[in-house]
């Protein structure tokens, strides 16, 4: 695949750095010794062998099945606003993802023997699985751009949420609470509408440093992640180990893609170092045999996992959002009550009121006779006018966020809203 698919670059004239461009040179290159600084831009495709679907694979991704879902839009999961609201469909999505269910693959193992050899400047990930620390990355050479599942807080008033109870809260697929304010806990991964983490930016420079740029498993469809590729020097190559052409790449003269699984295309490169039996050994010394061979086998068993894997995720949130339907149904019916009840109040006092009004009348026609102002009974009858008034809400005075927690019915209208005003800080 690797060179014929290399030849796929639709960069003009010779490459400046590389020999040729193909998977051969770009081994040849690190051979070398001058490739000393190697930056890797990860997504999730390169967990998809793992058993984890990506997002935006069009049959095995999470959107084009969440898109079947009662959801306002498929990445509402993701959304801080639509979270504020609705956090259960995302702990089904966690209860999936949380660490410790799936293992690293081959191409994970390859960025943790890129760093034994002292060659990894810095690998910056999408992916929220921790699989790159499972593989044996070392946490100093990992940039989780989009955070991650290793800590958790309550998105009110930031304070922490003991890791222990967090896990226990996903595996049994409910919502944690804070303990001191009782809002909710939200692992620290960066949903759309927030912010990035420092760490991102204070070391994004580093790809502007590498020598080479390996990029893996992504769509590079999320800002400000995806315009990492084009911060790397223009001498520097940059090799793209995905399923499909993505961004920017195959427009420089040094840019190789390999286009297919990016396991082959790392199994591959490996080969061409000599490295294979290092990357074995380091890959099955993690993962253990028995998952060596289960990822090992055809990409259409592994599709036919995900999509197993899929269904019963789907099955799930549809079964959250019925329930979570339901209860909306049953406080509608609650709220009319309370409304024909109060109406009803408020019926009986109008009658009163008219009653009295035609007794002020009454009063006033025999004042006039009597020439005597009639305003003390006037007043009387004044607090009426109010009510009305008071039932409507004051004016709202909270930041935008804050107005997304607004009634069921515009919640989904809201949510879009805040989506369309999404700044480049877009991170799932
Ligand atoms: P994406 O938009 O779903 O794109 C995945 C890309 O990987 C696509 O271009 C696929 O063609 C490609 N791909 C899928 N499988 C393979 C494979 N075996 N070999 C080579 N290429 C493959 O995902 P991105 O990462 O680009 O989008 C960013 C989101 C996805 C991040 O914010 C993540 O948090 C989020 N995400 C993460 C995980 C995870 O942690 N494993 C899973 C699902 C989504």
């Amino acid at each position: 695949m690797g060179q014929e698919e290399s030849t796929l670059a639709d960069a003009h004239g010779p490459p400046e750095t590389l020999q040729e461009r193909s998977l051969e040179a770009v081994a040849e290159y690190i051979k070398s010794g001058d490739a000393r600084r190697i930056v890797v831009l990860t997504g999730a495709g390169i967990s998809t062998a793992a058993g984890i679907p990506d997002f935006r694979s069009p049959k095995t991704g999470l959107y084009s099945n969440l898109a079947r879902l009662k959801l306002p839009y498929a990445e509402a999961v993701f959304d801080i606003a639509y979270f504020r609201n609705r956090p259960e469909p995302f702990y089904v999505l966690a209860q999936e993802l949380y660490p410790g269910k799936f293992q690293p693959t081959v191409s994970h193992a390859f960025i943790a023997l890129l760093a034994q050899k002292g060659l990894l400047q810095m690998l910056f990930t999408q992916n929220i699985d921790c699989l790159e620390r499972a593989a044996g990355v070392p946490s100093d050479k990992i940039v989780e751009a989009h955070g991650s599942f290793a800590t958790q807080r309550c998105i009110e008033c930031k304070v922490e949420f003991p890791d222990d109870h967090m896990r226990k809260h996903v595996l049994r697929g409910d919502v944690p609470r804070c303990k001191e304010c009782k809002g909710l806990v939200k692992p620290d991964i960066t949903f759309f509408g927030e912010a990035l983490p420092r760490a991102f930016s204070e070391k994004s420079h580093n790809t502007v440093m590498a020598d080479l740029v390996l990029i893996i498993g992504t769509s590079l469809t999320v800002y400000p992640f995806a315009s990492l590729p084009d911060m790397a020097r223009q001498k520097a190559p940059r090799v793209l180990f995905n399923m499909e052409k993505v961004g920017s790449l195959g427009s420089r003269v040094d840019d190789v893609l390999e286009l297919g699984s990016c396991d082959n295309g790392i199994r591959k490169l490996a080969g061409l170092l000599g490295w294979t039996d290092e990357l074995e050994d380091l890959w099955r010394n993690v993962v253990g045999h028995e998952e060596a061979e289960r990822q090992l086998r055809s990409q259409t068993d592994r599709d036919e996992e995900i999509e197993d894997e899929l269904q019963k995720l789907t099955g799930e949130i549809e079964t959250v959002l019925r329930l979570d339907e339901e209860k909306e149904d049953e406080e509608r019916e609650d709220e009319d009550e309370d409304e024909e009840e109060s109406k009803k109040a408020e019926d009986e006092e109008v009658s009163n009121n008219a009653q009295a009004s035609k007794d002020i009348v009454d009063v006033k026609e025999a004042a006039d006779e009597k020439d005597v102002a009639p305003a003390k009974e006037e007043k009387k009858n004044e607090p009426e006018a109010p009510t009305e008034e008071e039932k409507a809400k004051p004016e709202d005075t909270t930041t935008k966020l804050e107005e997304s927690e607004v009634t069921k019915e515009t919640e989904g209208k809201e949510v879009e809203e805040s989506k369309k005003g999404e700044s480049e800080d877009k991170p799932l």
